[in-house]
Order: C-alpha cells, then sequence, then structure tokens
C-alpha cells in the first residue's frame, strides 16, 4: 500500500468500504432533477445493495423492481433529450456506469422487463486530463458521481420504455459473482417520430454470464490498463463510448 501513488491509494482505501453502495432515485430531464425519489424510478427493495447473480431476474430492475411499477409514475419525455439519473448516495466504487432501454408492449407499469434491451451509453475509463497521466492503468470516469446524464437516440420510436442504470463495481471482480451490479428502473413515456430499430439487443438474464468480459477480470482492478464493458454495442450504431463524466444538474426548484 505505501508504495502506491496517493490517488491510487484513495481510491483503494474506498474500495474497501461498506459505505460506498449506491442507488438510483431520480431521473433528470434536460438537466433538471425531477420529481421525489422513487416517483419516475421503480422502487426496488435492495437498498444501495448490489446484485451478484447474472442469471436472475433482480437483473433487469432490482429486487421486487418487477412488482413496484404500478406504484411508479411515467415521466413524459422527447426522443432526442437529455436524461440521466441521480445516484443515491455516491458512486463508490471503481467500474463503469451503463444504460439500457427497453420497449413495454403495452403500459410500462405492467413490463416485466423480459422483453429485448439494447444499450444506450457507457461511461467508462476517464481519459481526461484531470484524471492524470502516468502509469497507464485505468481511472473512472464514474469516481464518486452523483449524477451523469446522456442522450436518449434521436431515433427511439414513440412508446413506453424502461430505462435502466446499471453501475458495476469491479473491485471483487477476479472471482466469480465478485463483480457488483447496481440497478435501477425508470418508467419513461417517450413522444417521437423516430424510426431507429434499437440494436443489438439482450436479454436479462441470459446476456451476460459470470464469465463475460468486463464482469469477470482475471487482473486485479487496480492494475488493469484497459477495460472492456459487458453487453450489446452501443446503439444507435457507432455511439462511442464517454470517458469523460456530464454530472450537469440545474439548481433552480
Ligand atoms: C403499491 O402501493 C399500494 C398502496 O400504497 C401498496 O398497498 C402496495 O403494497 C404497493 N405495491 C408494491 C409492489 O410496492
Ligand atoms: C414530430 O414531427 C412534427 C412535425 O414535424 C413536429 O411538430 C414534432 O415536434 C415532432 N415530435 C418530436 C417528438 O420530435
Ligand atoms: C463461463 O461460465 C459458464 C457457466 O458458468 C461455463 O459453462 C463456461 O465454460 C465458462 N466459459 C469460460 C470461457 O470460462
Ligand atoms: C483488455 O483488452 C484485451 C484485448 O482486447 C481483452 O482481452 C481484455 O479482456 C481487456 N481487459 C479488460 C479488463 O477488459
Ligand atoms: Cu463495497
Amino acid at each position: 500500500m505505501k508504495s502506491l501513488p496517493a490517488t491510487l491509494a484513495v481510491v483503494a482505501a474506498l474500495a474497501s468500504t461498506t459505505c460506498a453502495h449506491w442507488t438510483y432515485d431520480r431521473i433528470i430531464v434536460n438537466d433538471q432533477v425531477i420529481g421525489e425519489p422513487w416517483q419516475y424510478v421503480r422502487h426496488h427493495s435492495n437498498g444501495n445493495n448490489f446484485l451478484s447473480d447474472v442469471t436472475s431476474t433482480d437483473m433487469r430492475c432490482n429486487i421486487d423492481g418487477l412488482l413496484s411499477g404500478v406504484n411508479t409514475s411515467t415521466y413524459p419525455v422527447n426522443a432526442g433529450d437529455r436524461l440521466g439519473f441521480t445516484i443515491k448516495d455516491t458512486f463508490g466504487h471503481p467500474g463503469p456506469q451503463q444504460v439500457y432501454i427497453s420497449k413495454a408492449p403495452a403500459d410500462v407499469k405492467d413490463y416485466d422487463g423480459s422483453g429485448d434491451w439494447s444499450k444506450i451509453y457507457t461511461l467508462s475509463d476517464c481519459r481526461a486530463k484531470d484524471c492524470g497521466t502516468g502509469d497507464g492503468v485505468v481511472k473512472w470516469a464514474t469516481y464518486r458521481a452523483q449524477t451523469f446524464n446522456f442522450k436518449l437516440p434521436a431515433e427511439l420510436p414513440a412508446g413506453e420504455y424502461l430505462l435502466r442504470a446499471e453501475g458495476i463495481a469491479i473491485h471483487a471482480a477476479q472471482k466469480i459473482k465478485g463483480a457488483q451490479f447496481y440497478v435501477a428502473c425508470a418508467q419513461i413515456r417517450v413522444s417521437s417520430n423516430g424510426t431507429g430499430v434499437p440494436g443489438p439487443t439482450i436479454k436479462f438474464p441470459g446476456g451476460y454470464t459470470a464469465n463475460s468480459t468486463g464482469i469477470l477480470i482475471p487482473q486485479i482492478w487496480s492494475q488493469i490498463t484497459n477495460y472492456t464493458s459487458p453487453g450489446p454495442k452501443l446503439w444507435p450504431e457507432g455511439t462511442e463510448e464517454a470517458h469523460v463524466l456530464d454530472g450537469k444538474v440545474k439548481q433552480s426548484d
């Protein structure tokens, strides 16, 4: 430990505490934090705890997240809007942030997330100047994030959707089931003239395995020099992973 650079030592210390856990309880629309906690995000019963079994249906919207849709409101947005989530309390472990979307066949309140999911956002390693340089190991753009924003693709067709935030902590990912998944689903009603076909898609469970790239990582997390996130390619085709946190929110009301 003593020989580690100071910044790495801080990250290492944080990785070993249990107060570093989180969940997602509100959405952000065009920089405005919307509503009350759990008003538009399905209130799961897992608190700030993580999931580790990628074969469980809990991977969709967390524990009890498939039941709580009836008690969750659906927020109207436009395709192309800037969306985001608030992180309760802090993204306190090393790893990426991802967002998936899945269209409900009818009212999203009743949707069990068993359909197709496409990935529309990944925030991964940090390549900005303020992440430091030097030893080449991965630094995380998610480090201590409390909010993050991304674009809802303009090509997304109109309809009701589950919008699934997924943070992955990799500090114990050298073992099977060591990766930690922090998951919550918002309900949105999308107005759009878009005619895109989201894909490639995966299912939850099914799309991830315990030994997928980015989930089982043989090397110790603090020494990896690159990171490949699990899941399908980002949609729309050609979308690149983000490497800089966009945590902007308006401070008014
Ligand atoms: C939904 O809300 C009703 C009324 O408050 C409550 O009785 C019920 O248990 C809730 N259901 C879930 C799944 O949270
Ligand atoms: C759809 O197209 C109409 C007509 O061009 C436009 O008025 C409307 O704002 C568009 N809706 C969205 C959500 O982009
Ligand atoms: C990945 O895990 C599955 C099931 O746990 C196993 O069947 C498969 O052989 C593993 N693949 C590799 C490359 O280790
Ligand atoms: C780093 O890249 C290599 C080559 O593409 C890949 O095999 C390996 O899984 C990556 N490491 C991580 C931690 O994603
Ligand atoms: Cu932890």
